[in-house]
């Protein structure tokens, strides 16, 4: 097999629960070097606490969180499930400036790294202010924006919620100088492949993988 890819999440894990999905499938696939998980749009102490439980759920307490960027106060959908854990009971690290982390861990890999953007770009956004010269030395991966159709194949573009929540973040991060940038716009999330459909949602749910 050739060698992990490495990686950097940046997400907005506990709004809808496709972040968490994310999480799980990247932590668990072997092609990934997973150098850092940041969270971004605000919510730090939520986001934080939900990423190490899922870490420590999946035995992947090697994985360091940096809490991010953003506004946004308080807490989301998936509240509950973290009101057993305490951040403290995480064995991994966790940053309290991930955004410098995040630079730091660019600037020291060998090989260019792969940015996953999966929420909203403040954390990013702030990382290229600090320093522009990190998209020189990464490749970004980024569920932004809407093309052709908006939300569940509505016939017109759509403000999509990762652009519209801090346009200039977004304007910063798509306009830097990447290695290389790979969108996957609101138009391909909603495809038949990459549905949860009920024969796999039965699947899942009779899984006896505690990630699951
Ligand atoms: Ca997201």
């Amino acid at each position: 097999m050739s060698k992990p890819i490495p990686v950097i999440l940046d997400t907005d894990t506990g709004n809808d629960i496709d972040d968490t999905f994310a999480i799980a499938l990247l932590v668990r696939n072997p092609a990934f070097d997973v150098k850092l998980v940041t969270t971004t749009d605000g919510q730090q102490d939520y986001r934080t606490k939900l990423i190490a439980k899922e870490l420590t759920i999946a035995g992947r307490t090697d994985i360091p969180i940096g809490i991010g960027a953003g506004p946004t106060p308080g807490e989301g959908k998936i509240a509950p499930w973290i009101h057993d854990f305490k951040l403290s009971d995480y064995r991994g690290k966790v940053y309290s400036d991930g955004v410098s982390a995040l630079i730091k861990s660019i600037k020291k890999s060998k090989g260019p790294v792969t940015i996953i953007a999966i929420g909203p770009l403040q954390t990013l956004g702030e990382a290229l202010r600090r320093d522009p010269s990190i998209a020189h030395r990464a490749r970004l991966v980024a569920m932004q924006g809407s093309v052709y159709k908006g939300y569940l194949g509505t016939p017109k573009p759509f403000p999509e919620w990762n652009v519209k929540l801090d346009v200039r973040a977004a304007q910063r991060v798509l306009s830097a100088d990447w290695q290389s940038i790979t969108i996957t716009p609101t138009d391909t999330c909603a495809l038949h492949e990459i549905t949860l459909d009920q024969p796999r949602l039965e699947k899942l749910r009779a899984s006896a993988d505690k990630l699951d």
